[in-house]
Parts: C-alpha cells; structure tokens; sequence
C-alpha cells in the first residue's frame, strides 16, 4: 500500500467513526433502544455477551443519554443497532455487571416506547411457558411456594433466549420472592452459564385482571443455540395469609404467562403461546401442617365407587371431598383410626382434591372419580 492510500484510508475511517458518532446516546439497560429498560433487553445483551469494543469515556449505568464514544462497527442481526448498545456500563465488554443496568434501570423510559412485537403462534404446537410444581397443585395460605417454569409443549431445535410475563392475582399472593435458573438442558449442565434478569411489581392497568406481575428473561451466553424443552428456572413466592377470612376450603388460583418472546442465537423472534397453569389454594383457620404423602396409602385412583385410605403413622379423624369449583361435595368426621373406607356419591364425576385431616395435620390428594353409572 503507498502512503498516500494509507493517509487517504486512515482519514476516511476517521470521518466514518465520527459520521456514526453523531447523535449516538446509550440509556444503560435499554440494550435494544426502544425506549424502555426490561427483560426483552437481556435477550439483545445475550446475544452480544463476551463481545468487546472501545470503552465509552463515562462507565455510569445511571438512567442518563451517556456519550457513546466509538462504535464497535458491529450491528446486531437484521438492525441498524450498534453492538455498543448492550455494553451498558461502558466499560468496553459486554458481561454480568451490564445486567445490573437493565435490573437498576427496569421500566424506565427515555422516550416513546416501540414495543416488540410478539408472533402469535398456535397454542399446543408454538412455545410456551408452563408453570408446575414438583410436588403437590395445593398451595397453602402464608407459605413460601416453589414453582418451576417449563419450556413447552414441544422440543424447541434451537433456543437461545426467553423473555415472559408471570401474572397473578395480587388476593392471593402476598410477594415474590426470588427467580432462579435451573441447571440442566438451557444452560448445558452448567458447561454455558444462563443469565437471568426478573422484576415483579404491580400492573394497574392489567386486561387480564391479574394485576401481580413477575417479569422474567434467560439467555444462554455462548452465542450457541440449544435444542430443549422442560425445566428452565424456579421462583418462589410467600403466599397471602388468611385469604378472605375463609377457612377450610379450596379456592381456584391461577398464572397466566404473557408477552413471550423467544429467540434463536440470531436474535429472530418465533412464534409463541400464552399459557395458564392452574392450582388450588387450600385455606385453613390454624397453621394446619401439610403432612407428607408418603405416611398415606389411598386408593384405587382413578376410584369409582369408593376411596380406601391407610396411614401408617398417624390416626384419621375425618375427611373432605372437594370438586374443582371449591365447593365441598362430601365430609365426614369420626373417632381417630388408621384405615378410612368411604363410598363415593353416584353424582360425583371428575377430578376431585381430597382432604385428610389427622389430629397432627393433613394431607390433600387429587383424586380422579369415574362416574359410575
Ligand atoms: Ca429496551
Ligand atoms: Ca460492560
């Protein structure tokens, strides 16, 4: 190369950076720039994780326009947006302390909000995001719950990241209190770190009538997709105390996940579902202790006509059959024994939750009643 290509070259490559400094302003956390810091960011950040750049003269995440400084020359996937975007702190490599940016700054907005859109999907075939327990569909009043989210219904050929809304309604939930990620299929057994940012907090304006909402987002870090489904993280909620004032019954209690969005390692959007996952919440007047299942024997399920039900270490004083409306369809109570025979009403039909009360506490048990006529 002559040296007055390579002056000619150094000049233009000057201008160029100073053309695509104009006008450039970075909000920490809103990695994607649509106006707003939240979850749907730390796909965007996921994405760019490990990549650097040059470092922006102010390392501040406050909720300020910050400088830019020099571009990283590196747009993300179909966009105009420079790389730069998702080093939030400034510090000239995208990493976990970019996270506390989205975290410290979430719902902030710095201008008129472009929200992405989500692809509707066909509900039973598109990616949801499915809530279970492990254990028991029973949740008790005032208790710290575990529910772990699931990646369903299918196997996804290649996921990277998710974001999602949990809601709930706030009668019945008293406050989040901490989201996880599993360890497993999504983060490769630990070999690729997932990241993870949530935020719950309350939703005026909700149209579902669910006004709880918990956001929550993964991503994977290695900028390589996974084939998955099934178990991706777990949170944990403390349950609202003394529901209503009711005592001794069961009231239907639901999550329904909106706003999914999930993406391959090149940041294209695919179609998703909303999901609802349903469980009961048993309310009781005292601390009832929820006995473990495994002292009972109750059988046969699916039943018909009757329900046997042995405990090996603890004496029967009653039962109660609920139908899943809550409403209580039969009961009885008797002196303290170890085996309960009970005949089933020729009306009942359908999952029912049985109740079984000892004088040390009680255990619930779904149980599957085929009419029997
Ligand atoms: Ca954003
Ligand atoms: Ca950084």
């Amino acid at each position: 190369m002559t040296l007055s290509k390579s002056i000619f070259l150094l000049v233009f490559t000057n201008l160029l950076f100073q053309v695509t400094t104009l006008n450039a302003q970075i909000w920490p956390g809103d990695v994607d720039n649509n106006g707003e810091a939240d979850n749907v960011d730390l796909l965007y950040l996921g994405y760019a994780y490990g990549q650097t750049g040059p470092q922006r003269t102010s390392t501040s995440i406050d909720w300020l326009a910050q400088p830019s400084g020099l571009l990283w020359g590196t747009s993300f996937p179909g966009q105009s947006l420079d790389l730069s975007y998702a080093d939030c702190n400034g510090d000239g490599v995208v990493d976990d302390t970019d996270i506390q940016a989205i975290s410290q700054n979430y719902a902030s907005v710095h201008q008129t909000v472009t929200v992405p859109p989500i692809i509707a999907g066909v509900p039973g075939i598109a990616p949801t995001v499915e809530i279970k327990r492990s254990t028991t569909d029973t949740l008790s009043e005032g208790a710290v719950e575990f529910f772990e989210l699931h990646l369903g219904p299918n196997h996804y050929p290649s996921f990277y990241g998710i974001s999602f809304t949990v809601s709930f309604d706030t009668a019945y939930v008293d406050s989040v209190l901490q989201v996880f990620p599993a360890t497993g299929w999504i983060n490769n057994n630990d070999l690729d770190r997932v990241v993870l940012v949530s935020k719950s907090y309350i939703e005026p304006n909700a149209t579902n009538g669910k006004h709880g909402r918990l956001d929550i987002a993964y991503s994977r870090t290695n900028g390589i997709p996974i084939m998955g489904s099934g178990l991706m993280g777990l949170f944990a909620i403390i349950m609202e105390d003394n529901i209503n004032g009711k005592t001794g019954g069961f009231i239907n209690f639901d999550f329904e996940v909106l706003d999914i969005r999930m993406v391959d390692d090149q940041l294209n959007f695919q179609p998703t579902a909303s999901s609802i996952s349903e469980f009961y919440i048993l309310t009781t007047g005292v601390n009832d202790l929820i006995l473990d299942e495994t002292d009972f024997k109750i059988y046969p399920n699916p039943a018909s006509h009757k329900i046997i039900t042995e405990s090996i270490k603890r004496e029967i004083i009653g039962y109660e059959l609920y139908n899943l409306q809550g409403q209580l369809v039969q009961y009885d109570f008797f002196e303290a024994r170890s085996v309960v025979e009970f005949l089933l009403d020729d009306e009942l039909n359908g999952m029912h939750l049985l109740k079984i009360q000892t004088p040390k506490g009680l255990l619930v048990k779904k149980i599957m009643i085929v009419n029997q006529r």
